[in-house]
């Protein structure tokens, strides 16, 4: 199997949150999750530490990924609109992220 690109990063939550976040991923809007496949995710988890409430996230890439793209398009912008009362965000309302490099793979 190929593998692609792997890639992790960790965006954080509010407090009180942790229900609300999951119920909104879980009736994530179609149109969104086609956008994401259509930029190149393969894989995409999201984790959450409960005691920090940290969010960690891991995604498989194709390597001709256009995830750099994904910040300019209205639906993800939309996305970003709705979930901002849940996570910490920046200026634009995207999610404060942080890249987590790797440091072990078992393959
Ligand atoms: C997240 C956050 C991310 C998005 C996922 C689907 O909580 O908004 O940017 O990729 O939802």
């Amino acid at each position: 199997m190929e593998n692609g690109i792997v890639q992790a990063f960790r965006m954080q939550l509010k407090t009180g949150f942790e229900e609300e976040y999951k119920k909104r991923h879980d009736e994530i809007w179609p149109e969104l999750s086609d956008l994401l496949v259509q930029a190149g995710i393969r894989e995409y988890y999201i984790f959450l530490d409960p005691g920090t409430l940290a969010l960690f996230a891991f995604q498989r890439l194709s390597t001709d990924h256009q995830t750099g793209d994904l910040a300019t398009l209205p639906i993800m912008k939309r996305w970003w609109d709705y979930m901002a009362d849940l996570m910490e965000v920046n200026p634009d309302n995207s999610p404060r992220s942080v890249a987590c490099p790797e440091v072990f793979r078992l393959l």
